[in-house]
């Protein structure tokens, strides 16, 4: 109930960091394009397979980006539509089923809705029936403007593969859509290609494959450098139809592509006698970049960080205020920020620590350690996901 609410405001104050100042409203009415990009995890960035780069496109950006090596994606089965949530809410996906499918008709105080009140026009890209994940539903509830979805785009047997439109294609047929929209503009982009069992014919296939007994692990190198290859002839097109200049990048992978099923093979490619309970964690992050055309102090950035920062990132970056919202992120360019990730299975990651599956390790080699070293932050993170959960389960931002 409503009491509930209290308990959870005061956490969120509590937990409240406040926004660099010198990127606080640095991209203050700029277009916002979010990417989430299909399965990709960082184990292949700046990696090579036979020779080649696998992201050679994305591995040039880290120079002209803030780039975060240590992001981490916090969904569960809901998949894709999991780390929409985490972006539209800031709060956690549910621990089994999907979020998008129970509690579409919640109240939400989404990233969407808080941008269209401050003069934006919000929508999706995404070459997928609208009923997917039941979108359409939720994305009413959170309040975009418009969803281009499988209607949206000219579909045939030459451009799809696999699940549908090829991602060079399905950029290429998005420069009118998103012309066509009122600036400033959020838009997110929903790619598809990489996505499991990740097919693609001979004349998109850049790098080889792998060699393992995984086809699955096999196949994913060349339909990741295929995206690859589809986001640098999109922002091609982009600066071609002066869409850049004006708008700020934000691309994150959605979840992983690459399950343990697949270790065997995994460990094969990274060079390791075996995956541990430890390495399966490492191979949760996905890549996460803020790109800001014209900026010139871009960084790599370590801080050990999820998916449920990208809301309070995105809006201090426009700059909009975040301390009455209820989020269970924080900024990652807070100067006061802890460098923490809780993931939907109750694992956390600090700068030094890795607790997973009852066991405490060190994060700098791997090695296990008193359990109670972890005890603190387990704790917080079991208390993040229990108050997320009971804002979702009781609909509880019907209160405030
Ligand atoms: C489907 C696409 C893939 O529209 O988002 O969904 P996933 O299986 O990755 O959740
Ligand atoms: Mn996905």
């Amino acid at each position: 109930d409503s009491s509930d609410m209290t308990e959870i405001l005061d956490y969120r104050k509590e937990n409240y960091k406040e926004a660099d100042q010198d990127l606080y409203a640095i991209a203050e009415g700029k277009n916002v394009i979010v990417i989430s990009l299909e399965s990709l995890q960082t184990f292949v960035i700046n990696e090579t397979l036979d020779g080649e780069e696998i992201t050679p496109f994305l591995n040039s950006l880290i120079n002209e980006s803030y780039y975060f090596d240590h992001f981490y994606h916090q969904t569960a089965q809901g998949k894709t539509s999991d780390s929409e949530f985490l972006l539209a809410t800031s709060l956690f996906p549910r621990d089994s089923g999907s979020v998008f499918f129970t509690h579409a008709g919640n109240e939400y105080h989404s990233l969407p809705e808080i941008l269209n009140e401050a003069g934006y026009y919000t929508s999706v890209l995404h070459a997928n029936n609208k009923s997917f994940w039941n979108r359409d539903v939720m994305y009413d509830s959170f309040g975009y403007d418009h969803f281009f979805d499988i209607e949206s785009y000219e579909v045939n047997e030459e451009n799809s593969v696999g699940w549908g439109l090829k991602d060079v294609d399905f950029f290429k047929q998005s420069i009118e859509l998103l012309k066509s929209q009122p600036q400033p503009f959020y838009s997110k982009f929903i790619t598809l290609t990489n996505h499991f069992p990740f097919e693609l014919g001979e004349e998109d296939k850049f790098i080889n494959e792998f060699n393992s007994n995984s086809n699955t692990l096999n196949r994913y190198f060349p339909t990741v450098r295929y995206m690859d290859h589809a986001l640098e002839l999109f922002f091609d097109e982009l600066k071609e139809n002066g869409l850049y200049e004006d708008s700020i990048f934000i691309m994150y992978g959605d979840h992983y592509g690459i399950s343990d099923y697949h270790n065997r093979a995994m460990s094969l490619f990274l060079n390791k006698d075996e995956i541990t309970d430890f390495d399966q964690i490492q191979l949760q992050r996905v890549p996460m970049f803020v790109h800001i055309p014209g900026h010139s102090d871009h960084e790599l950035k370590h801080t050990v960080a999820g998916q449920i920062d990208l809301k309070p990132t995105i809006m201090h970056l426009l700059g909009l205020e975040t301390k009455d919202d209820i989020q269970f992120g924080t900024d990652l360019f807070s100067p006061e920020r802890d460098s923490f990730v809780v993931l939907r299975d109750g694992s956390v990651i600090t700068d030094e620590y890795v607790f997973t599956k009852g066991s405490c390790y060190q994060k700098a080699d791997g090695a296990e350690v008193d359990i109670e070293e972890c005890e603190s932050f387990r704790e917080r993170g079991a208390q993040d996901l229990y108050f997320s959960d009971k804002v979702i389960y009781g609909d509880l931002l019907r209160f405030y």
